[in-house]
């Protein structure tokens, strides 16, 4: 006999959703949370072992969700095409015997976001549902912090040189989080095939300097993309844009069982946050068709006031191709590469990343006059959701 172990491990919160243990502040329900997980400076947690304790349950598992081709619907139901896909869903909070039936079937793409801030302790357990789609598979996961300084292999993902958690199982990742930058995480296990089925999601960390004033160029700042000691970095709005794709035959042939196109793969769904244009300025979340689920929380819309600088967070999770991202009407300046701060920065039109890279750029929208520009991809032929024009790799970046 198998049975489901899960066990969400959140020092000081031994079993949540006992009523005898629950020494939670806040409210066990999806979506109560302020930032879908448990913060000790935050007050969520009382009388924590440290006073920057995080704690996070994600599920890992899979799911549906619809790519932007709306007018040229392959599926011919208006909501365009439906992918099947293996992702994450944030569990935090769920008791531990809802667990299971919390996460299957409830992948979200791209996985949920994780912003810590530098100096948390942070304890993500990772509980696997199985993929209820393909009971034939038996696919271990496992959460890779991509960039992390791990002090030791065990916590890496990398399932060759760590542990990885079975279907019905559950660990918890241990992070101290020294540096701050833009991360992204995966999961490693099979990561070709993994990464292509959605297991994606954006991961940054906001540095120490946060919450101190300072000026540069004659504005103050509190908040900064790393710290610089002189305010260089700072901005007033962030965003994570992650670059991530779909090969559509490869979902479609994994729903339908068959041996997987590997060689030939290629992202004709190129996607920003999991959506394709004009998905990606929907602020809404978007169900799929298959049931319903709001899969697909994460809008890539840009919005901030004339004059205020706005921090990008681009890393790109793509496992097919480089791509670069332009912006045309607003200077953009790149402050950090790799998780770190430049010693020079530098201003262009135009970044490139492959897959695995990060990079945080400054949009100043000082003197650009209010209206709406376009953050898209040069890579001309991935500006479509796949037989469908005027869509893929593009948002909007909306000055008011
Ligand atoms: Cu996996």
């Amino acid at each position: 006999m198998a049975g489901a172990s899960v066990f969400f491990q959140c020092p000081t919160l031994s079993n949540p959703g006992d009523p005898g243990s629950v020494i939670y502040n806040g409210t066990f329900a999806d979506n109560v949370v302020v930032d879908g997980m448990i913060r000790a400076d935050q007050g969520e947690i009382l009388n924590p072992v440290s006073p920057r304790q995080v704690c996070v349950h994600l599920s890992s598992g899979d799911g549906f969700v619809n790519m932007a081709d709306k007018q040229l619907d392959p599926d011919g139901n208006g909501m365009g095409h439906e992918q099947y896909m293996f992702g994450f869903k944030n569990i935090t909070g769920i008791p531990d015997a809802e667990a299971m039936l919390a996460g299957m079937l409830a992948a979200e793409f791209p996985a949920p976001t994780l912003k810590f801030k530098e100096g948390d302790e942070v304890y993500l357990s990772l509980t696997n549902v199985g993929m209820m789609m393909r009971p034939d598979l038996f696919d271990p996961h496992t959460v890779h912090w991509h960039g992390f300084p791990n002090a030791s292999a065990i916590f890496d993902g990398e399932p060759m040189s760590s542990v990885s958690i079975n279907m019905g199982a559950t660990l918890t990742y241990y992070y101290k989080v020294i540096e701050p930058g833009t991360f992204m995480y995966h999961c490693h296990v099979e990561a070709t095939e993994h990464m292509q089925m959605g297991m994606l999601g954006n991961l940054y960390v906001t540095p120490a300097q946060d919450g101190t004033q300072k000026s540069f160029g004659g504005r103050t700042y509190s908040k900064f993309a790393y710290n610089d000691g002189d305010g260089s970095t700072g901005y007033h709005v962030d965003f994570p844009v992650q670059i991530l794709g779909f090969d559509s035959n490869f979902h479609d042939q994994h729903i339908a069982v068959q041996p997987l196109p590997f060689a030939e793969m290629y992202d004709d769904y190129p996607m920003l946050n999991g959506r394709g244009y004009p998905d990606t300025v929907n602020p809404a979340p978007l169900p799929n068709s298959f049931d319903g689920r709001l899969s697909q929380p994460i809008p890539a819309l840009i919005t901030a006031n004339q004059g205020e600088r706005i921090l990008l967070r681009l890393s790109s999770l793509s496992t097919v191709a480089f791509h670069s991202l332009t912006v045309q009407g607003i200077p953009m300046q790149v402050i950090g590469e790799g998780s770190r701060m430049r010693r020079s920065f530098y201003t262009t039109n135009t970044v490139t990343l492959g897959g695995g890279q990060s990079m945080e750029v400054l949009l100043d929208t000082q003197g650009v006059a209010p209206g709406t520009y376009f953050l898209y991809t040069t890579n001309l032929d991935h500006l479509v959701n796949r037989q469908e024009e005027y869509g893929g790799m593009m948002t909007e970046i909306v000055i008011q």
